[in-house]
């Protein structure tokens, strides 16, 4: 077989010289040359620069002794490229600890078998919730990214001119998933959200990505609910299951998780804070702090995963249904070892009350006009939900911060590379 990667790591042992090659799999591969078998590739691996692209013809080997990945007889190699200049990072060993120069050099850094076993993970997400998704009868579609009007509020929304208009960035796909119900019973979406978050956290980016799912003829939020617990459970179980070596990698352990996941109302969850003496201001959501304590106590009973529902109306965006009582809404939180990892509810699908609470959150229905048109011809009751997937990673691999599970970060800060 042919494989291709880069020279990551070379050794001369007195007549055994040992390359490792980052290619295609997470651990690299292993080639050794014998001065007294073969002195040809032994010369040629003794002398091949260190970051070298190169591809080599071989067969794995019979007896595997290296621990650091698969070990291969090589018949044959050729060098493709020789660095121009010495690496700007050291790509063996530990992963650097500064997160500056991880986020900088990520793109060279991923021929180390840590970094790309993040990576590897991440594709892994996708594929499984793209898996699940289709499975169970959704229609992966794409909503535009530029827009006029914005679904989470103003104060996040990224200005662009659109020729003699002003435009934005789509913050999500909310408001276009919402229309598709109105011929489409189940949709969703893999999607970038552009967000102009002002602060510096490590669970914040400015361009993150999500997996966003709209359903339609629901019973109740339960129906919602139950989809984002499946394809939640699927996701991780299915990482758990063909991810093996990437986890040993990155030294993480994820246990098999089992739906249903507990669901705590927003009240139940105030409760549980204040009487483990977490301050909790009334008529205010959870604060990050609140919500971290929140989930060591979750972790502590069990539930590593939980859903927390019922928030107060005035905290939540215009386009969840509002109960009767008027006080709350249909929506809930999805929440990982204390972080929100996603987001979503039971919508308003009866056109007056959808007007009424635009008016009532103090948008304008003008603006909204070809959102509101969908209502108007058939729209069946509705809900989805938003789940981060950065978000998840972070929970899933134990990363501390978010920057750590996104290729190129976008932030405050950095928009190179
Ligand atoms: P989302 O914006 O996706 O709904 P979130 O995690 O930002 O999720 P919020 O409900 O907006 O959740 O906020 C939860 C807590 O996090 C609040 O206490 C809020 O003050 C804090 N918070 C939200 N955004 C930021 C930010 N950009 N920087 C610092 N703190 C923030
Ligand atoms: P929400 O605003 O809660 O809901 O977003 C859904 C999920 O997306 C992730 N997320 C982010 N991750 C990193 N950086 C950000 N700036 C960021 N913003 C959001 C979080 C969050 O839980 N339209 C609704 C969803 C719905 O109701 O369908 C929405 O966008 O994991």
């Amino acid at each position: 077989m042919r494989l291709c990667g880069w020279v990551l790591r070379s050794k001369t042992i007195g007549r055994v010289v040992i390359v490792e090659v980052s290619g295609g799999d997470v651990r690299p591969y292993v080639l050794v040359g014998k001065q007294d078998l073969n002195p040809e590739l032994y010369n040629t691996l003794s002398t091949l620069p260190l970051g070298s692209a190169v591809c080599f013809e071989g067969e794995p080997a019979r007896e595997q002794k290296s621990k650091r990945g698969t070990e291969f007889e090589v018949k044959s190699i050729k060098v493709y490229a020789e660095p121009i200049e010495p690496l700007p990072v050291e790509l063996v060993g530990k992963v650097p600890s500064l997160l500056e120069t991880r986020i900088k050099y990520r793109w060279l850094l991923l021929r180390n078998p840590v970094e790309k076993a993040i990576f590897r993970v991440r594709q892994s997400i996708v594929q499984a919730a793209r898996e699940y998704l289709v499975n169970n009868g959704f229609m992966e579609i794409h909503t535009p990214k530029i827009v006029a009007a914005g679904a989470e509020g103003g104060a996040t929304l990224f200005k662009v001119q659109y020729f003699e208009r002003e435009a934005y960035l789509s913050q999500s796909p909310q408001l276009y998933k919402q229309i598709l119900i109105s011929s489409i019973p189940r949709v969703f979406e893999i999607t970038p959200y552009f967000r102009a978050e002002k602060f510096n956290t490590v669970r914040h980016l400015n361009e993150s990505w999500g997996i966003d799912v709209e359903q339609g003829f629901i019973e109740s939020m339960e129906d919602v609910m139950n989809t984002l617990e499946n394809l939640v459970a699927y996701i991780i179980n299915y990482v758990r299951d063909k991810n093996k070596e990437e986890l040993e990698t990155l030294d993480v352990e994820l246990p098999r998780v089992t739906t249903p996941f507990k669901r705590l109302k927003f009240e139940e969850a105030v409760d549980i804070l204040r009487s483990n003496g977490v301050e909790v201001p009334e008529g205010e959501d959870l604060s990050d702090q609140a919500e971290r304590e929140l989930g060591k106590i979750m972790s502590e009973k069990g539930n590593d995963l939980y859903f927390i529902v019922g928030f107060p109306w005035q905290s939540t965006g215009f386009y969840y249904m509002r109960e009767e009582d008027g006080h709350h809404t249909r929506k809930f939180d999805l929440d990982f070892r204390g972080l929100e990892i996603a987001s979503g509810g039971q919508r308003e699908h009866r056109y007056d009350k959808l007007v009424e609470a635009l008016r009532l959150k103090g948008l304008d229905p003008a603006n909204f006009s070809f959102y509101l048109e969908a209502f108007k011809y058939g729209m069946p009751p509705h809900g989805g939900f938003g789940l981060g997937i950065e978000r998840l990673m972070m929970q899933m691999l134990g990363l501390n911060n978010i920057r750590e599970a996104v290729l190129f970060v976008r932030d405050r800060t950095r928009l190179v590379p």
